[in-house]
């Protein structure tokens, strides 16, 4: 484990936005495993803070800040991800759904599938089923990726679905989905092809999905 992996968490969880890049910087030079980086530092940072809100120990600013003190950190571990795949394994296309403005989950699973060669059209956060939809019919994905982190905009994903049926464009589309409060059960009930649970995993369910 990377020496001062605590003190990049803290760093976060205390939103010390100016401190951040060096730190992850020194990480990095000092050759830290980039995905533990990730998931033990960041990820495991954005779980503290989640909980310290749950518990009114912070409110949504000081949640805020450490979204942007972790966002500098992973612009920086970006682009040493990235693949060099030249053949791609096919076009995602990634948003997060209505009502629903949190993308840190969804950027690192676009981090991830770029770095395994997918090509990646991000349409941001808060999108309408019909927006969506739209872009499926413009863009021709073989995936589309579904993001939701509120259990209030869960079931946006199942209305995306259900537009995509109207307008026969279910069969023209794997869906894949993932988020804080979804769960494989829930996907299979929603009709969705994949669930991922983290962005590793996302990774694997697209390969699969185009492999099927
Ligand atoms: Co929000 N928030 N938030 N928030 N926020 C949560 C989600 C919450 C659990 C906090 C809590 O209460 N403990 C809670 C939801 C409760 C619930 O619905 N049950 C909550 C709430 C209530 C809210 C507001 C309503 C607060 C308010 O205003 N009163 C509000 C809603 C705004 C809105 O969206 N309309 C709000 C706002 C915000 C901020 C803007 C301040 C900020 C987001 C900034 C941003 O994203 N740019 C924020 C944050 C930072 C969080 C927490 C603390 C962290 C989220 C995060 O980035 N996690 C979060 C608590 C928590 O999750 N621990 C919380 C790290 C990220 C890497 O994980 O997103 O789960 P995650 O992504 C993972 C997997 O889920 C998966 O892979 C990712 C990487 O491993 N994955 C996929 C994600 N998408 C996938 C798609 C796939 C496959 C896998 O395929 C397509």
């Amino acid at each position: 484990m990377y020496e001062n992996l605590e003190e990049i968490k803290n760093a976060i969880i205390g939103g010390k936005h100016d401190q951040i890049e060096a730190l992850v910087q020194n990480a990095i030079d000092a050759g830290a495993d980039l995905k533990e980086l990730i998931n033990d530092g960041m990820i495991g940072a954005m779980d503290v803070v989640g909980q310290k809100y749950s518990r009114n120990e912070i409110y949504v600013p000081e949640m805020l800040v450490a979204a942007v003190t972790m966002k500098k950190g992973i612009d920086l571990i970006n682009p040493l991800l990235k693949g060099d795949a030249k053949d791609s394994r096919g076009t995602i296309i990634m948003c997060t759904v209505k009502g629903d403005i949190h993308d840190i989950g969804k950027n690192l699973v676009i981090m991830m599938l770029q770095g395994a060669g997918f090509d990646v059209i991000d349409l941001g956060v808060d999108l309408s089923a019909e927006k969506v939809v739209e872009e499926v019919k413009k863009l021709k994905p073989n995936i589309l990726g579904l993001s939701a982190l509120l259990t209030t905009t869960m079931p946006e994903i199942k209305t995306v679905i259900d537009v995509l049926k109207t307008q026969g464009l279910r069969d023209s589309v794997k869906v894949m989905v993932g988020g804080a409060p979804v769960n494989q059960e829930w996907a299979d009930k929603v009709g969705a092809d994949g669930y991922g649970a983290d962005a590793g995993q996302a990774v694997d369910v697209a390969r699969k999905l185009m492999a099927a």
